[in-house]
């Protein structure tokens, strides 16, 4: 694929191969065993799988240094564009697995580590997960990343070390409960902290024009230390590098105070640095506007910039042709500060005019939207701004000026058009809005999925698209093929191994030819053994996590995703009280035994996502005991969903929920990690569910409800919930036992908010699509039961996966916005 990319000069020689394989592997277990030794300081005899595992990436750690070493000399004698993914979040989840299997030494572990009397299943699952954000967008620059090893882009990914990630959610009588991350307790094996590697971070103080020239007068000044992370490549020695910042004090002790006797002053610099790079914000699609978030928004941004600035002057000498080797990526508004602090390093450090700069951003840095729900879009309070970034401010301003002449030039007297598009928000508290910033600074402005796309330019960004014609575009997401198919799903991974010639896990497109094996009932057989396999596996975790018994025979229906309304795990809630009614009402019919499997976390001011997450639990409770349903339905809600447990899920579902409110959910990722791993979907018109279902045939996905344009028109029209609930018996019958207090009954008005949000405004539309899913789910049982019949649309769905590997993703954007070459 890549022109970068150097397969084939792999360790493994054709002929020698199994020989050099064998030594490969021996050499890295000594490694490891120098390492449990000399590094971590115990013997083998009494090392415990956390041990062995620290032991174990410090060797493999120390194989991807090589490589880095190689490609990083590659990249500087090349001198060849490199793009850079500046990100808020990484959710990269383990490491180990991934690094084992990008070395070719997966194979042989287990049993090295058996010869030592370790379990290399154990030693795996004792790495904690880097949780480094919050769900899809984190997670989709993750796979961005093995993707761009894999594909051998000249890249890095830049973000912030959080000390504590996402929260770890606890579950308390149905209640989440929140507790810190603190995932670098035992140090974290996989860095390399770069201590030479650090710039300046300044906030505050004032703005002086001196000769007409602006002289920033910052008031604090913090420290930005590097962390790097190698991002192996797969079948490629090529690696990429995920180059994390700190925060730490310019000065760690105020000698003065402590000689005073003041020790909390005399620590309190170090704090209020260390501060910034602290804690993730756990809120998804609902920006808190916090001035830490600001402040860590900018640190990590200029930071970033300063490197890439640097790196530069050190390999050509000048700033001129800084636009011909740079390309910036902003991962959402997250980093859009950039377009300021680019413009200000360019002219106030290197003395460009704002003509020069402009030029050089403006073709230097491209923009991602992740969402469409206006409320979920950046804004900061210009007060805010004025006060920890004043110089940024004015940049902000200026940009605004030049871009509101301009439109005025193409649209004379269009007041309207002016405020709407001003990067300054004028109606209440003023505010700067970072989605317009990134727009007018942007070379590209691409959404995550074709619909999404298109509703971009129609809706919240169509003034935008009259001004820019050219400069919107889609790029539909994807995910990297080794994570979420090899690794987690090895079973399956080895009957397409049988199946397809050519390198899949590089060439996704090859799994198109699992479509002649669609009805070959050997084939089936085969499939089926390993979905069983899986799901048992899947139930033995919640057996030990929850204590709850559940059928591996059953069909396993899931819907994993932060909890959020749109996302309606409400919807799939409704559906299964019905169908909870339907069987009491019926309990000798024969029903297809099911497990309604959830797992998901609420912000933790998010009210109504936590209520759900309790009303969930209740359900379960109420279902999973009542003897009348044999344990032909049980419902399960998984704790502390992150990607290792994201792993265990994926390859153990027969169906998938994706059923978000047309015309809400940008992409999903999910969605494709499911099909890849042979689940059908049960999903809206929405997303990249579309695309889907266009690439494994609506004969072979479920797809019900109300369509976007439909979703529109009866929101036009006047939705009345209520009405909806009035005229299906069902449905009503469902909102009153929740209402009434069914599932609650020792506290009776304990979801009298959900049925009230229901009745009067449901924002989602749950009521009008409540009659078609229902109806879907009927469909699916019938279904399932053919078992002949299943398999096939099985094996279309995974054939028909190919184009979701981020692998393409990534060549479109080198192709389509970065301008970097590939094959
Ligand atoms: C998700 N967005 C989209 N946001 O919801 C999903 N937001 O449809 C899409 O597939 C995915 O991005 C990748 O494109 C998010 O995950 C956040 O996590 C987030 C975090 C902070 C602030 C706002």
């Amino acid at each position: 694929f890549a022109r970068f990319a150097n397969r084939g000069v792999l360790m493994n020689k054709i002929g020698s191969e199994s020989v050099d394989q064998a030594t490969a592997s021996e050499q890295y277990q000594a490694s490891v065993e120098r390492h449990l030794s000399n590094d971590v300081g115990v013997s083998a005899e009494n090392a415990r799988a956390a041990e062995w595992q620290r032991a174990a990436s410090m060797a493999a750690r120390d194989k991807l240094a090589e490589r880095w070493v190689k490609t990083q000399q590659e990249d500087t004698n090349n001198q060849e564009r490199r793009a850079y993914y500046l990100s808020a979040e990484f959710l990269i989840g383990r490491a180990m697995s991934n690094a084992l299997a990008a070395l070719n030494l997966d194979k042989d572990f287990a049993t090295e580590m058996k010869k030592v009397g370790a379990e290399a299943a154990d030693v795996l699952e004792s790495e904690p997960d880097a949780a480094l954000g919050n769900g899809g967008l984190g997670r989709l620059a993750a796979c961005f990343l093995d993707s761009l090893a894999t594909l051998g882009v000249p890249s890095f990914g830049y973000g912030i070390r959080y000390e504590f990630g996402m929260f770890s959610q606890r579950i308390v009588d149905g209640k989440q409960i929140e507790t810190p991350d603190n995932w670098l307790a035992f140090g974290n094996p996989w860095e390399f902290p770069r201590r030479d590697v650090f710039y300046p971070v300044q906030y505050g103080g004032w703005v002086d024009y001196v000769n007409g020239r602006p002289v920033w007068t910052p008031s604090e000044r913090i420290l930005a230390r590097a962390y790097d992370m190698v991002i192996p490549g797969h079948s490629t020695e090529r690696v990429t590098t995920l180059r994390l910042w700190k925060a730490s004090a310019l000065e760690e002790l105020d000698l003065a105070a402590h000689t005073r006797g003041d020790y909390f002053r005399a620590a309190e610099a170090r704090s209020k640095a260390e501060n910034v790079s602290w804690v993730l914000y756990p809120d998804d699609s609902t920006p808190q506007g916090r001035e830490l978030r600001l402040r860590q928004e900018y640190f990590f941004v200029t930071a970033s910039l300063q490197d890439i600035v640097a790196r530069h002057l050190r390999e050509f000498g000048t700033l001129d042709n800084l636009h011909e080797k740079v390309a910036i990526q902003l991962n959402d508004t997250h980093p859009a500060l950039s377009v300021p602090e680019l413009m200000r390093l360019l002219m106030d450090d290197h003395g460009l005019t704002w003509e020069a700069a402009w030029y050089q951003v403006s073709r230097i840095i491209s923009y991602t939207n992740h969402t469409l729900m206006p409320e979920a879009i950046e804004t900061w309070p210009v007060g805010i701004m004025q006060y920890l970034l004043p110089r940024h401010l004015d940049i902000v301003y200026e940009i605004n000026r030049r871009f509101l002449a301009e439109v005025e030039r193409k649209f004379p007297g269009d007041k309207a058009l002016l405020s709407r598009v001003s990067l300054i928000a004028e109606d209440g508290e003023k505010r700067v809005r970072m989605g317009n910033l990134s727009i007018v600074a942007s070379t590209k402005v691409n959404g995550v999925a074709k619909l999404h796309s298109d509703l971009m330019v129609q809706t919240i960004f169509s003034d935008f698209a009259k001004i820019f014609p050219d400069r919107f575009t889609n790029v539909t997401n994807g995910v990297t093929p080794r994570r979420w198919l090899s690794q987690c799903n090895p079973g399956l991974a080895k009957l397409v191994d049988k199946k397809v010639k050519g390198n899949w896990r590089v060439e996704l497109d090859k799994l198109s030819q699992l479509g002649k094996s669609a009805e070959d009932k050997a084939f089936h057989a085969d499939l089926t053994k390993v979905k069983t396999a899986n799901k048992e596996r899947l139930a033995a975790y919640i057996k030990r996590e929850l204590g709850i018994t559940v059928d591996p025979n059953a069909l396993f229906d899931i819907q994993v995703k932060r909890i959020h309304e749109y996302k309606r795990q409400l919807l799939n809630v409704l559906h299964v009280i019905q169908r909870y009614r339907e069987m009491i009402a019926n309990p000798e019919a024969d029903w297809q035994p099911r497990v309604h499997i959830f797992a998901g976390k609420a912000a933790s001011a998010y009210k109504m996502a936590k209520l759900i997450i309790r009303l969930i639990h209740d359900v379960a409770r109420t279902v999973n005991n009542d003897p009348r349903l044999k344990d032909r339905l049980k419902v399960v809600f998984i704790p502390d969903y992150r990607v290792s447990v994201a792993e265990k899920i994926f390859p153990a579902a027969d169906v998938s929920e994706q059923i978000s409110t047309a015309g809400t959910e940008a992409s999903g990722t999910g969605n494709m990690k499911f099909a890849l791993n042979g689940a059908l979907t049960v999903g809206t018109w929405d997303g990249a569910n579309i695309e889907i279902a266009e690439n494994v045939g609506l004969d072979n996905i479920f797809v019900f409800g109300l369509r976007t344009e439909e979703v529109e028109k009866l929101s036009q029209e006047g939705y009345n919930p209520r009405a909806w609930y009035e005229g299906n018996a069902d449905l009503k019958a469902v909102l009153d036992m929740i209402g009434n207090g069914y599932f609650a009954p020792e506290e009776p008005t304990r979801y009298q908010p959900i049925v009230d949000t229901l009745l009067t405004r449901d924002q989602y539309f749950l009521l009008a699509d409540f009659a078609a899913y229902v109806e879907t789910h009927r469909q699916v049982d019938v279904a399932y039961r053919d078992r002949e019949q299943w398999l096939t649309k099985v094996v279309r769905n995974i054939a028909g996966m190919g184009m979701f590997s981020s692998d393409r993703t990534i060549g479109e954007y080198c192709q389509r916005i970065w301008k970097i070459k590939t094959k």
